[in-house]
């Protein structure tokens, strides 16, 4: 495992801990003081009239009172956190057979650059910018905890939105977190007091949506994308709808997913139910350079 995959998944790990400051281990044992996460809430999920068109305008839910969810940095002194102590917007309802989020959040500015090409010195380079993006996670299986170095192992659906990316589509990438305490193929590793635990990042099952580009040889544009939308997608990885459009300081996003999606490797939501989730902002960065909400116990009518 590289340094910076060390750091970065040691980092993620810390994300899930509270108020504990630990070592990177078998690297260059730099302190990372990890923020207090935000204590846990019930959050009511709504049964709205009608069904939201999913364009980042939030005109149709005026109707629904908004919860203020604050969110905090995952790492104090974080350098790379450009949201800080804020707050999202929060509305969440059910239409029919779909659940539908509306998030507000102030950011300075829509960032909509993921990795673009840059010519210098005499041949593209990668910039190493990131977009703006917005996740939701559910607990899909397993014993959820707060803390990921507890000896417990557990999944969660992850829907992440991105400003430069997923959005170009009208998505959210579809994906899910297993986090083990066993080893597991092709799994980041991170060690904690507890040992170590196991995290994988998968895409849910289906076809990309873009891809990453490879830049020419030759000089055209003095900047070139560093990812191109081709085509639809196809499959669980595309079962989340969304567009978000920034106004005015404010990113206003629209999600919106089957509650049943009929995949395997989703979570079902509704009916009823209470699931654990968190959402999380990241402002021009990546990885665990985000501010999240404390758990979210989403009351499913
Ligand atoms: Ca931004
Ligand atoms: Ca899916």
């Amino acid at each position: 495992m590289s340094g910076g995959g060390a750091m970065r998944n040691m980092l993620f790990a810390a994300t899930a801990l509270s108020a504990m400051t630990w070592a990177l281990a078998g690297g260059a044992a730099d302190l990372m003081p990890v923020a207090p996460m935000l204590p846990a809430r019930d959050f009511q999920v709504v049964t709205l009239p009608v069904a939201p068109v999913v364009d980042g305008d939030l005109g149709e839910w005026e109707g629904v009172a908004a919860q203020t969810i604050p969110i905090a940095p995952t790492l104090e002194q974080d350098g790379q956190n450009r949201v800080g102590q804020a707050e999202v917007a929060l509305r969440v309802g059910v239409h029919g057979d779909r659940v539908y989020f509306a998030a507000r959040w102030a950011d300075d500015a829509p960032d909509e650059k993921f990795r673009p090409w840059r010519w210098r010195e005499g041949k593209y380079q990668r910039q190493e910018l990131r977009d703006d993006q917005f996740v939701v996670r559910f607990h899909s299986s397993g014993s959820y905890d707060a803390c990921m170095l507890s000896p417990t192992s557990y999944q969660v659906d992850v829907w992440r939105w991105s400003a430069g990316r997923s959005n170009l589509a009208g998505l959210a990438e579809d994906q899910s977190h297993l986090i083990s305490v066993d080893p597991v193929e092709d799994a980041s590793e991170f060690l904690g007091p507890k040992g170590t635990t196991y995290l994988v990042k998968r895409n849910d099952a289906g076809e990309p949506f873009y891809k990453n580009t490879k830049a020419p040889a030759t000089k055209g544009a003095e900047e070139l994308p560093g990812i191109e939308i081709i085509g639809s997608g196809a499959g669980s990885l595309i079962d989340v709808s969304a567009k978000g459009v920034w106004r005015d300081g404010f990113w206003n996003l629209e999600l919106s997913r089957a509650l049943n999606t009929g995949h395997d490797d989703d979570v079902v939501l509704g009916g009823g139910q209470k699931i654990a989730g968190a959402i999380g902002v990241f402002n021009r960065s990546a990885n665990e350079h985000k501010s999240v909400s404390g758990t979210l116990n989403f009351l499913f009518p």
